[in-house]
């Protein structure tokens, strides 16, 4: 029997984050599909859960919701302490905090399917210019984090940390919108070391697909 159920959608990068922090926990969870295409997340089912209308939830055993994918992580690393994502010495951890919010606090909000659709029906924005919309925020984002990024490892020193949960799901959905990574080569070795670990794996959006697929 699974500890929590997590309700996301599989290209979801915030699900994304939750996604890689319970395998790295090695936290048993069952996954429930919301599907964002179909705007199942403003659903009055998934509304009682998140009244943001918003993935990812996660759902405890005890029926408690938690929203917000780096509050749920915070709590996944108080509860299931090994292996640490945040750093315990206070400026350590505040520094990685600053990183992780480039991602979840500045690049991320402003590119979210929300967004993008309110700038379509409110100003008419085509493909061509939310994609435009959307690379441009996440460029200046990454300048920010290559800059501090380190050259060997993870955000999170030999392990992935906090940060790193955060950085590859970003550099998936830039992938996905054709930015062109190459600006940023510190930020794109650590997300290919990081393609490596089962946990990071086991969590990226074609194998989360792969296991969505009925069977033939
Ligand atoms: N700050 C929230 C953001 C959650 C969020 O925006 N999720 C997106 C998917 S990545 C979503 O549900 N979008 C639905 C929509 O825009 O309608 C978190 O980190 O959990």
């Amino acid at each position: 029997m699974s500890d929590v159920t997590l309700y996301d959608y599989f290209r979801s990068s915030a699900g994304y984050r939750v996604r890689i922090a319970l395998n790295l926990k090695r936290v048993a969870y069952d996954r429930v599909e919301i599907s964002l295409l179909q705007g199942e997340q403003r659903r009055a089912e998934h509304l009682a859960r998140n009244r943001q209308g918003l993935v990812p939830a996660l759902v405890l055993s005890d029926g408690t919701v938690l929203t917000q994918s780096l509050a749920i992580l915070d709590w996944l690393d108080g509860t299931y302490p090994e292996p640490h994502l945040f750093p315990s010495d206070p400026l350590a951890r505040a520094q990685a905090m600053a990183q992780a919010l480039v991602i979840v606090a500045d690049i991320h909000p402003i590119d979210n399917l929300r967004v993008l659709q309110r700038l379509e029906s409110q100003f008419g924005a085509d493909a061509g210019a939310k994609a435009d919309w959307y690379r441009h925020w996440i460029a200046l984002g990454l300048d920010a984090l290559e800059a501090s990024a380190p050259t060997d490892g993870f955000f999170g020193d030999t392990a992935p940390g906090v940060v790193d949960c955060c950085l590859v799901p970003q550099l998936y959905n830039a992938r996905r919108f054709e930015l062109d990574l190459s600006p940023w080569p510190k930020l794109v070795a650590i997300d290919a070391r990081a393609a490596h670990l089962p946990a990071f794996a086991a969590a990226h959006p074609d194998r989360v697909a792969d296991r969505m697929a009925p069977a033939a």
